[in-house]
This record gives structure tokens, sequence and C-alpha cells, in this order.
């Protein structure tokens, strides 16, 4: 339990280099899907000034189904042997086992979309560790979660529910000190959901955790500017979003484009002072 605290290992702001190791992904699928690819862009990465590559095996784009676990082993373990020991890692996985052999390997941090909802057994893999945290708000599930997303107050909602995850996280052993908090974007929003979260991001950070950003390609900036079938956003619109929300106090930002979103903070957090 040695690990200092998230606060402390990831200054704001702080940018997550995404690497999935996946033939479907909505925006990078294919790309890094051997591991090989993989390894040198998470390589890349970190050359470009990542504080951490979190690395998946199973897309969740909206509409995606599950993979096996045998099948997303299979997909990371590669990446992982080859990296996780030399570069800062964090596992994309809902599930325990996968977490299970990343930490293993050397991963430090453990990134669950589901925040701890999708594997009974992963708080307790966390617990024993001293990997940090990420627990993200999702409405629904992959496969079904943009069919009607519906909300009264969709900022008060996704603050009570990861306020209800981080204790329950702790309740299951996790120390509080080593969990960051996610909004989950586009995890069963609608494009307005998704923007307001940003815009009142402060009061998701007022419940005192680190709080992860993940807009990067998302296709909800690709319909603000027009186009309503977008799948996918610019890399300049990703920035801005990036951006705004580290205005507002976001500390890392989950990006596909390491080196533009690294000068773009660099340059916001000059303007902060
Ligand atoms: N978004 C995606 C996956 N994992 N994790 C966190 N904490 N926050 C996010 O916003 C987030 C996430 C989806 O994006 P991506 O990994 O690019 O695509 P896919 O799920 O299709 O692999």
């Amino acid at each position: 339990m040695s690990r200092i605290s998230i606060a402390e290992r990831f200054p704001r702001p702080s940018v997550m280099g995404i690497v999935n190791v996946t033939p479907d992904s909505f925006s990078d699928g294919g790309v890094n899907f051997r591991a090989d690819d993989a390894s040198a862009s998470a390589r890349r990465m970190v050359e470009e000034g990542a504080a951490i590559v979190d690395i998946g095996g199973e897309s969740t784009r909206p509409g995606a189904a599950g993979v096996r676990l045998d099948e997303e082993l299979r997909r990371v373990v590669p990446v992982l042997e080859a990296l996780a020991a030399k570069l800062p890692v964090s596992i994309d996985t809902a599930k325990a086992e996968v977490a299970r052999r990343a930490l293993e390997l050397g991963a430090e941090m453990v990134n669950d979309v589901t925040a701890l909802r999708g594997d009974p057994e992963l708080a307790g893999v966390v617990a024993d560790s001293d990997a940090y945290l990420c627990l993200m708000h999702m409405q629904g599930e992959p496969r079904t979660m943009q069919a009607s997303p519906s909300y009264d107050d969709v900022v008060a909602e996704v603050t009570a529910f990861l306020e209800e995850r981080l204790r329950s996280a702790v309740d299951a052993g996790v120390d509080e000190e080593r969990i960051c908090l996610d909004p989950g974007i586009g995890f069963g929003k609608t494009v307005e959901n998704n923007f307001e979260l940003v815009a009142r991001l402060d009061e998701i950070a007022a419940l005192g955790r680190p709080v992860v950003v993940g807009f990067s390609r998302k296709s909800s900036l690709g319909k603000i500017l027009g186009d309503p079938d977008a799948k996918t956003g610019s890399l300049s619109a990703s920035i801005a979003a990036a951006v705004a929300a580290y205005e507002r106090g976001a500390t890392v930002l989950r990006v596909h484009d390491v080196r533009e979103h690294v000068e773009a903070l660099a340059t916001a957090r000059a303007v902060a002072g």
C-alpha cells in the first residue's frame, strides 16, 4: 500500500492516452489491434507527454456486445507484458480476472466503466492491491445505452451515482485517496447531457476526488457541428472539449491524440496561472 495519493500522482491537467486493442472501437478500432502496434502507440503517447496509457480489450461504443474473458485476455496480455513494467499503464476493463492479470504485470490503475457493478469480484481485486481506481457513470449498458437516455437533472443524478459508487468502493476496502471519478461522456447520454456535464463539472469535482473526462473524438462533437449521423468528432473539437473540462475542474483528460492535447492543456494551464 505504498502508492502516493492519486491527486499527487496526477497533477492537473494530466493526459491519459487511449490504446484500444480492439477491431471495433468507435474511432481507433483496428489501429492498435496487433500487440506490436498497440505497444508502439503506447510508447509514443508517453513520449508525447501522457501521464498514463489506458489499455482496453473491449469496445464499449454504443451498440457493442461484450467480449468473452479469454478473448479480452488474449488481446491485452501481450501488450501488458510488453509495457506494464516499463510504462505507466491503466487497464480499461470491467472483469476481475483481466484486472488481476494486469496488476500482476505492473498496471497501476483499473479503469472500470461499470464502476464496480459489472463483476462482483473486481472491488476485492482492487482493494487487495495498491492500484488506483477510476469509477465511471453509465446509464444502461453499451448495447442499448443510446436508445433513450433519460434524466431529470443529468448532473445531479451523475453526481449522486458517483458519490454512491465511491462509498461502495471505500466500503469494499479501496482507499479513497486512490479513487478518481468520471461522468462517462457518451455512456447513456444525449448530446445536451454530455455538454451540460462539462458545463457543470464543478459539481462533480465538489465530491473532492480527481475527475477524469473522456470526450475525445466522441460523436456529440460531430453532431454539434451539424452532422446528426456523426459517429466521431474531430481533433479540434476534442481539444476544445478537453480544455473546457480542465477549466471546470477536470484533472485527467482521456484522449486519443496525446501531443495535441498536451500542448493545448499546457497553454490552458499557463492561462490559469
Ligand atoms: N470512454 C470509452 C472507454 N472507456 N473510460 C473512462 N474512464 N472514461 C471514458 O469516457 C471512456 C472510458 C469509450 O471510448 P474509446 O475507448 O475510445 O472507444 P471504445 O469503447 O469503442 O473502445
